[in-house]
């Protein structure tokens, strides 16, 4: 097809790519190849071996090499490749492309298909393109971020528009973020990734309107990446290279976390810690919800509820809590008021406006807003700059809401999206562009200016922002939740399928606001959500204004009982959690993961794992799939050893028939591991009073991993070993390898407790060097 031709049949409305092109032949690069049929223009790279970056153009014109998702550096890596007649090949792939169709496979060194395309691969219309690829039989999709539906996205079809959605169900599309990357997962686990990078509203179809096609469609470049795996591991961790690691997080980040909208007084706050400690509940964190500001005016506090906000966060400290308060985007619109947000903002030319040039205001909390041009690298230094009270009072992260961004009184919710943004950042050239090609970026960057400010004005602290829109590559700078949910059992189990999700798409570190936030749990539900949320990464009971108080006693002290037990194995088990975050920060490994992420054999069992998952590899976690019931349910272990977590005796069958308790979450943990845990302690702020323990599980290739430092600081000494278990003629003996780093631990001895028919128990000296120690008397 030529140019003209190309162009004439975008005007007529559609144009497909299809065998009656001219074909051209391809064209070897040192990094792989280029091809055109007709206009359409296609070049093929390899970023490293099993990372292939794939860029079309209908026109013959490639946009600007730029984007959001993936650093300008690591776009540039490259690795040379093989010519080959149809493509090419690096150390871990083959890439074959029909020059006149553009039909392109990635295949695997042996020839095995990892993805291809359909024969009609392309296709464009006036507005924008649709790419198609097959979806074979049996293939899995996940990933795609919070997303609702079932843990497994095939026969759905979803679109990626970060959107503001209270009070969504389990089948409303889009909600808050928009990552548009998944896992297609085959054979015996074999896995690939596809990440379009292209901010724009697009759509994936997995096999809903076609059950043999995977449809990918949006306006904007085509730009995107094949991960090519096999395991799943490897194409999370390729995705997390790709688009970031989550910066490890603080410590206390960790621990549980108690929000409200909103605790309305200074008084409310420290009766509620009060409270907190008088019930030896364990807590991190308080949240300040909207209703601590003035007028809901971002960057005030309301003096008459909160008279010294700093002397309140001091004070809380003390009580071994930190004060996390909400700093939402929309800036008041208060022309010539004293507002210092809006006089600074406007002053430095940093709001958003509208198609005609002038500034764009809208209703949100402080009535009319404006809105930080977050694509500006000065506009997000301004907004970094906002927050350098706050930090001097001591608050120690921030929550960014409605970045969507929300918009009261529109019917689309957001901005219109003829709205112009200045682009002036990173290698993007300057240039304005309209809200329909920033809207998925803009949370995301709003997180970016909160995270690159806290990092600014505290530098020696690790900056801790919470989000609730965001897109890929959004995990360098926030955290985040799963949004309004609520209180149901469809949303607890909801819940669990998000977090997987999330965490597939480089989202480590994410919650759902624990009870829901709309309706008010039943005590049942409460409880049972405690449990989930205590395996999670992100532990942070949250509920809606007027909804009934969702503090952890309001149900009374047996359900509390139960509640708080929960709780305190969490913090136990604390440093597992924290050394699976630190793992995460090197390798992108999520901290919550689907049981085949480590266990592939899990995954077409016949068992339903919707409500199983893994923290880390060791700790499986098998919730009742229909959680509101009182019928018994399956559990399918991986295939291996596991022991029962909660007795610590090992389980023989591989398959086990569970009836459901209220106060039971089934729990197991792997057979050959070393779990490190630690005395109970009611905040991150206390120091263990007591030994290390290292629970040991007896099983295959035993060991374990202590990591620990201050928790807090971005720089400092660091501890890590490995713990090795063997078993001797004599008994089980633990081989600790040689310490790393010199962070000095709170610890003078260690508790070994081997698990299994007999318990044995050893409390040995601390082990700060290399050496084997038998535990006596050790179970056999
Ligand atoms: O700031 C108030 C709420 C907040 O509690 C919730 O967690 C956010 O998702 N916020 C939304 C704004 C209003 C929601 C109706």
């Amino acid at each position: 097809m030529t140019l003209r031709r190309v162009l004439a049949v975008l005007a007529l409305g559609a144009a497909i790519i299809s065998g009656s092109a001219t074909a051209e032949p391809i064209h070897h690069l040192a990094n792989g190849i280029a091809a055109e049929a007709g206009s359409v223009k296609t070049r093929v790279t390899a970023l490293t071996p099993s990372i292939v970056r794939v860029r079309v153009t209908p026109d013959g014109k490639f946009g600007e090499d730029a984007s959001w998702a993936v650093p300008a550096s690591v776009r540039r890596e490259s690795v040379f490749v093989s010519a080959t007649p149809d493509g090419f090949r690096t150390s871990a792939v083959t890439v074959h492309l029909d020059p006149a169709t553009l039909q392109l496979t990635l295949a695997d060194l042996a020839g095995k298909t990892i993805i291809t395309d359909l024969p009609e691969p392309l296709r464009f219309d006036g507005h924008g393109f649709v790419l198609r690829k097959a979806l074979p039989i049996g293939e899995h999709i996940f990933g795609m971020g919070d997303k609702t539906g079932v843990l497994d996205r095939r026969g759905y079809t979803f679109t990626n528009w970060d959107t503001d959605a209270p009070g969504f169900t389990p089948s409303t599309d889009p909600i808050y973020k928009a990552i548009p990357f998944f896992i297609g997962v085959g054979d015996a686990g074999a896995s690939y990734g596809l990440f379009l990078d292209n901010s724009w509203r697009s759509t994936f179809d997995f096999g809903h309107r076609n059950a043999d096609a995977i449809e990918i469609s949006a306006q904007g470049p085509i730009d995107y990446y094949l991960i090519a795996g096999p395991t799943m591991a490897d194409v999370v961790r390729r995705y997390t290279d790709l688009t970031g690691k989550p910066p490890l997080a603080a410590l206390w980040s960790l621990g549980y976390q108690q929000s409200r909208w909103s605790y309305m007084s200074d008084a409310e706050v420290r009766s509620l810690a009060a409270r907190f400690r008088q019930e030896h509940f364990p807590i991190d964190v308080i949240w300040l919800d909207i209703d601590y500001q003035e007028k809901n005016r971002p960057f005030t506090v309301n003096r008459s509820t909160f008279p010294d906000m700093r002397k309140l966060v001091t004070d809380m400290g003390s009580e071994g809590i930190r004060l996390v308060p909400i700093t939402d985007l929309h800036v008041a619109y208060l022309p010539k008021q004293g507002y210092a947000p809006f006089d600074s903002g406007i002053a430095g030319n940093n709001f958003v406006h509208k198609a005609d040039g002038s500034l764009y205001v809208a209703p949100v909390w402080p009535g009319p807003s404006v809105f930080p041009d977050f694509t500006r690298a000065s506009t997000r230094t301004w907004w970094g700059s906002l927050y350098k009270d706050f930090i001097d009072d001591g608050f120690a992260g921030f929550w960014n809401d409605m970045n969507e961004p929300a918009v009261f009184d529109t019917p689309t919710k957001t901005m219109p999206l003829d709205n112009l943004h200045r682009i002036e950042t990173d290698d993007f050239a300057p240039r304005t562009a309209t809200h329909a090609e920033i809207h998925n970026v803009y949370g995301m960057q709003n997180t970016r200016a909160t995270f690159e400010g806290m990092k600014r004005w505290r530098p020696d602290q690790r900056p801790f922002v919470m989000t609730r829109a965001s897109f890929a590559g959004g995990q360098r700078y926030a955290v985040t939740w799963t949004g309004d949910n609520s209180s149901t059992w469809d949303h607890l189990r909801l819940s669990v399928e998000q977090l997987i999700n999330l965490s597939l798409s480089g989202f480590a570190y994410s919650g759902a606001d624990v009870g829901g936030f709309t309706g008010g749990p039943s005590p049942e539900l409460m409880t049972r959500w405690f449990e989930f949320a205590a395996f999670t990464p992100i532990f942070r009971d949250h509920s809606m204004k007027d909804a009934p108080r969702a503090e952890p006693w309001v149900d009374g002290p047996a359900q509390m009982a139960i509640r708080k037990r929960y709780v305190e194995e969490r913090y136990r088990l604390l440093p597992y959690i924290y050394a699976l975050a630190e793992q995460n920060s090197r390798t992108g490994d999520p901290i919550m993961r689907p049981v085949f992420y480590d266990y592939p054999d899990a995954l077409d069992r016949g068992c339903d794992l919707s409500m199983s998952f893994t923290l880390g590899s060791k700790v499986l976690v098998a919730g009742p799939p229909k959680p509101e019931s009182p019928e018994p349910f399956d559990i399918c272990l991986p295939t291996g050893g596991w022991y029962d977590y909660w007795s610590g005796q090992a389980v023989t069958q591989s398959k086990l028939t569970e009836t459901p308790k209220l106060d039971v979450l089934p729990v197991f943990v792997r057979a050959g591991t070393i779990l490190p845990r630690q005395p109970l302690v009611q905040s991150t702020m206390e120091t263990p009073n007591g030994p290390l323990e290292l629970d040991v599980y007896p099983g295959p290739d035993c060991s374990g991993e202590i990591y620990f430092d201050d928790g807090v600081r971005t720089s400092g000494p660091s501890l890590r070993q490995d713990i090795q278990c063997i078993e001797t003629p004599k008994g089980i003996a633990l081989r600790f390898g040689p310490r790393q780093g010199s962070y000095r631990p709170w610890w003078k001895q260690i508790e070994v407790t081997v698990h299994g028919s007999k318990t044995a128990r050893m409390t040995i000296p601390d082990q700060s060097r290399a050496a084997e120690i038998l535990i006596a008397a050790a179970a056999q």
